[in-house]
C-alpha cells in the first residue's frame, strides 16, 4: 500500500496540520476512545464471521476487518445529527453510529429483536435515531442516495453533512458521476469516502481502474480531493475535520480516499484465491490500525491492566450480543406481510 501521500485536487484553504505524512497527536481520551470503539468492531465481526460458520447466521455477510480507523476516524469528525449511509459491508458503520451491538448481531442471525426485525440480514439495516441510512447491496446505490441525503439537508437550510462511503469498485460505476455532477453544482454537503481497499470481490484495483488515484476523481466535477493513510485513525480523523468543515461551510462535496485494506475475503463465501497470504500478513503486521494506537497507548506509558480492561468491556458486550443473537427468536410469520410496500 502506498504511504500516505495527499492530492488535494483544489486548495481548500483549510489548515491541513501537519499534513497526512504526520497527523497530529490524539489526546490520550481520544486514543482510548478510538481504540475501544475499533476493536469493538473488530471483535464484532469476528464472532459474526464465528456464527456464519455455525450456520447461525444465512445469506451474505461481509467483514469489515482491517477498515475499523476509517468509519471510527470519521465518527470523531461528525457532530450529532450529521448522516452515515454505506453499502454491504456494514456492521462497522452501524457500531461506529453507536447502533446496539445485539441488535445488529440478531438481525444478522435473523431474529425478532434485530434492528429489520430479523427481516432484512447483514445488508439492510437502519437507524434512524442514529442516522444511519444503510446497508445497500446494490453497488454504488448509496451514492445517489446519499447525495440525496445531502439535497435534503441544503433544502430544509440546516447544517448536516450526509458520509457516503463506497468502494474502490464501486468508484466505476456511472451512477457515482451523476452524483458528483449535480453535489458540485448544487454545492451539496456531502462527503464522498472511498474506502479503497484494493479490492473489488476478486479484482484488483490495477485490473479494474483506470485511473487509481480516487482522489482525483472529482477533478471533472471540480470535487476537491485526498488521498489518506486509511489505517491510521488520526490521519482519518484529521481528514474528516477538513471535509466536514468544509462541506459546512456551504462550499460543496469533497471526496477522500482512505487507502486500506480488508483481511478476509469479499464475504465469507469468498476463498480469496486472487491473493497471497503473505500479502495480507504483511498489512497485518505492518499497517494494523488496532495494533498502531496500542502500540502508541503504551508507548505513552498507559498501562497493561488498563488496555485489558478495554479488551475486557468490549468482549462482553459482543458475547452478550452473540447470546442474544441465538436465543431470541425468530420473528412471528405473521411479520411477512409487514413493512412491505405494495
Ligand atoms: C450494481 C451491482 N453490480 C454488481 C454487484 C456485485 N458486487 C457486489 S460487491 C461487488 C464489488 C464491489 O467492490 P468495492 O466497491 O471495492 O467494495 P468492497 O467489497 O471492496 O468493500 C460487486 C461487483 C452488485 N451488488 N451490484
Ligand atoms: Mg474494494
Amino acid at each position: 500500500m502506498a504511504a500516505a501521500k495527499k492530492s488535494v485536487t483544489k486548495e481548500t484553504g483549510q489548515d491541513k496540520g501537519n499534513g497526512a505524512d504526520t497527523p497530529p497527536d490524539f489526546t490520550r481520551e481520544q486514543e482510548l476512545r478510538a481504540l475501544r470503539d475499533m476493536l469493538l468492531i473488530r471483535r464484532f465481526e469476528e464472532k459474526a464471521g464465528q456464527l456464519y460458520g455455525m450456520g447461525a447466521i444465512g445469506g451474505f455477510c461481509h467483514l469489515y476487518i482491517g477498515q475499523e480507523a476509517i468509519v471510527v476516524g470519521m465518527q470523531m469528525a461528525l457532530k450529532q445529527g450529521d448522516q452515515v449511509i454505506t453499502g454491504y459491508r456494514d456492521h462497522g458503520h452501524m457500531l461506529a453510529c453507536g447502533m446496539d451491538a445485539k441488535g445488529v448481531m440478531a438481525e444478522l442471525t435473523g431474529r425478532r429483536g434485530g434492528y429489520s426485525k430479523g427481516k432484512g440480514g447483514s445488508m439492510h439495516m437502519f437507524s434512524k435515531e442514529k442516522n444511519f441510512f444503510g446497508g445497500h447491496g446494490i453497488v454504488g446505490a448509496q451514492v445517489s442516495l446519499g447525495t440525496g441525503l445531502a439535497f435534503a439537508n441544503r433544502y430544509r437550510g440546516n447544517d448536516f453533512v450526509s458520509l457516503a462511503y463506497f468502494g474502490d469498485g464501486a468508484s466505476n460505476q456511472g451512477q457515482v458521476y451523476e452524483s458528483f455532477n449535480m453535489a458540485e453544482l448544487w454545492k451539496l454537503p456531502v462527503v464522498y469516502i472511498i474506502e479503497n481497499n484494493r479490492y473489488a470481490m476478486g479484482t484488483s484495483v490495477t485490473r479494474s481502474s483506470a485511473q487509481t488515484d480516487f482522489s482525483k476523481r472529482g477533478i471533472s466535477f471540480n470535487i476537491p480531493g485526498e488521498q489518506i493513510d486509511g489505517m491510521d485513525v488520526r490521519a482519518v480523523k484529521a481528514a474528516g475535520d477538513r471535509a466536514v468543515a468544509w462541506c459546512r461551510a456551504g462550499k460543496g462535496p469533497f471526496i477522500l480516499e482512505m487507502q486500506t485494506y480488508r483481511y478476509r475475503g469479499h464475504s465469507m463465501s469468498d476463498p480469496a484465491k486472487y491473493r497471497t497470504r503473505e500479502e495480507v500478513d504483511k498489512v497485518r503486521h505492518d499497517q494494523d490500525p488496532i495494533e498502531q494506537v496500542r502500540n502508541r497507548l503504551l508507548a505513552a506509558k498507559v498501562s497493561e491492566q488498563e488496555l485489558k480492561a478495554i479488551d475486557a468491556e468490549v468482549r462482553e458486550i459482543v458475547n452478550a450480543s452473540a447470546d442474544f443473537a441465538q436465543n431470541d427468536p425468530e420473528p412471528d410469520a405473521s411479520e411477512l406481510y409487514t413493512d412491505v410496500y405494495r
